[in-house]
């Protein structure tokens, strides 16, 4: 099953930031889609969740203490 969220992270100040976000969700096995906004520092992310889960997600972007995920909205399931 494939979902998506929506998740804010806070940290992301440049285009070195989005690329190191973008980095870390492309090396995720699961991740089906994703992208990174420098604007609003959110991350629209596309898992299949027989693979991945959305904590595993933050975790990950959490692991950097560079990056946080304040919050995680817009689950849909697709
Ligand atoms: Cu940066």
């Amino acid at each position: 099953m494939k979902k998506t969220y929506t998740i804010q992270i806070e940290g992301i100040s440049c285009g070195h930031c989005v690329a190191s976000i973008q980095k870390i969700l492309d090396g995720l096995n699961g991740i089906t889609a994703s992208s990174v906004d420098l604007a609003t520092g959110k991350a629209s992310i596309e898992l299949d969740s027989s693979q991945l889960d959305l904590q595993t997600v933050i975790q990950s972007i959490n692991q950097t203490e560079i990056y946080t995920v304040k919050s995680h909205e817009n689950e849909n399931i697709i």
